[in-house]
């Protein structure tokens, strides 16, 4: 078999026709598959069935895909309440793989995968690389950490499926991630965004210039970036940057993901999940197009089939055509979490908001660091921004103007603290962004 034909089979291998599905087909698809689903969870996960029972709804009651509203949300505490396993509709000796995320506090969220899980998961993940540009053949550079983290198998599994060579370096030892780079050749490279600008700095301090390496595409998600850090990644990588979200409660990585033609929005996999935003203090849905909190129903999970999940992610949804041509709507970049939200004097801002008007600063790095004190009765915030190499840290004009900025783009007062260059810590996966010293030990 040559090469070409290879390729062929290869992509065919997942269904390409169902990412430019009509929206009235996708719809109908979606009913069918939600009314699956709730039976699902109703007969065999206990908890949803009391859940449901008290809220006096019943899988039959769903008629249309507006009915989904009347059934309960399912939030963080569901699944620590039923910690380990109690959310699984299937015997935990179907359950293949199981991952957890470790959370700030309390218990992991712990989720399982049947086979057929994982074959859907990883047909998902193929989907999205190849939606972001990426084809058979490609050496692909995994850095998303492996274990029980889902970055790093998620990417795998659907890096081999689509029929990429899979580097699986995982996150650390980043001097060696650049030799790699350059000796395997790698066309994509997959990490955390802040990861990412980690190895760009590495590979500058090794004296190697990325954008002459084969690599073109970077396929960052996990957790919330600007705009700006985009361009910013894409100058110091020569690459095109796409978005990849995903979370561990629905399947993992592989939820929704930009195209590489439109790089403008998230195309989230309607035949596999449904999408909704609610406003996060009402439950209700927000009008379309505004923002709001993201839930989402799995539809064709079996292991964990969720319904109604509360992702406290902040988000919008677009019904616009893409340029790419799939049909598929596009949730436009998450700008941060609801819990993640910091609220400094009556002022809500998150942190991927103050990112983008850090990044391309004259003499500025693109590290930041939020910390959160209390000053009195009142919130304050201080923003440590580390300087270019080479620039000075002790520019006071220079404090002065950033936060003024800040004040006047986001209406949120904060001081400025200039480090030097390498003293705020450096990501080898989700970056920390705020230092919360509020909190009591
Ligand atoms: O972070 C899955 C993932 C791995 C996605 C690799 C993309 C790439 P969790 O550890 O369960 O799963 O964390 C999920 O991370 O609810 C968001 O708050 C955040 N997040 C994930 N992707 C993005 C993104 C993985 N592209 C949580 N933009 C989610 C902003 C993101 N936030």
């Amino acid at each position: 078999m040559n090469h070409q034909a290879s390729s062929d089979t290869l992509a065919d291998m997942f269904d390409r026709s169902a990412e430019t599905m009509p929206r009235a087909d996708l719809a109908a698809l979606q009913l069918s598959r939600l009314k699956q689903t709730l039976h699902n969870a109703y007969a065999n996960v206990p908890h949803v069935r009391a859940k449901w029972d008290a809220a006096g709804v019943r899988p039959e009651h769903l008629k249309s895909l507006a009915d989904i509203a009347r059934f309960p949300f399912t939030t963080k505490a569901d699944m620590r309440d039923t910690y380990p396993f109690g959310l699984f509709a299937v015997p935990r000796e179907q359950v293949v793989r199981l991952h957890a995320s470790s959370g700030t506090t309390g218990k992991a969220t712990v989720v399982g995968y049947t086979q057929n899980d994982i074959d859907l998961w990883s047909n998902l993940m193929a989907r999205c690389i190849a939606c972001a540009g990426g084809r058979p053949g490609d050496v692909l550079h995994n850095a998303y950490g492996y274990g029980l983290f889902t970055g790093g198998l998620g990417v795998h599994y659907g890096a081999e499926l689509l029929g990429c060579t899979v580097v699986p370096v995982s996150g650390g030892l980043t001097e060696r991630q650049v030799t790699l780079l350059q000796d395997f050749g790698a066309r994509i490279i997959c990490a955390t965004p802040s990861y990412a600008l980690n190895i760009a700095e590495v590979a500058e301090a090794m004296g190697v210039d990325v954008r002459k390496l084969p690599v073109q595409i970077g396929i960052f998600g996990a957790e919330p970036w600007s705009n700006e850090m985009r361009h910013d990644l894409e100058a110091r990588l020569g690459i095109a940057a796409v978005d990849l979200y995903g979370l561990s409660e629905i399947i993992g990585p592989g939820v929704a993901v930009e195209c590489g033609v439109a790089r403008n929005g998230l195309h989230g996999w309607e035949d596999h999940f449904l999408f909704e935003v609610i406003d996060p203090k009402t439950l209700e849905p927000v009008k379309p197009g505004d923002a709001g909190e993201l839930v989402m129903t799995t539809l064709t999970k079996e292991a964990l089939p969720m319904v109604r999940y509360r992702s406290r992610d902040i988000t919008r949804l677009t019904d616009e055509p893409c340029a790419c041509g799939r049909t598929h709507r596009r949730i436009l970049r998450v700008t941060g979490r609801d819990d993640d939200m910091m609220i400094i004097r009556g002022v809500n801002v998150y942190p991927s908001q103050i990112e983008a008007l850090l990044i391309g600063l004259p003499d500025i790095s693109p590290h930041y660091q939020i910390v959160l004190m209390r000053d009195g009765a009142l919130d304050s915030m201080t923003v440590e921004i580390e300087v270019a190499p080479g620039a000075p840290h002790d520019d006071a004009q220079k404090c002065t103007d950033i936060s003024g900025r800040i004040k006047s783009r986001l209406g949120v007062s904060c001081t400025i603290a200039l480090k030097a260059s390498g003293e705020l810590p450096r990501s080898q996966g989700k970056a920390v962004r705020v230092k919360d010293l509020r909190k009591k030990p």
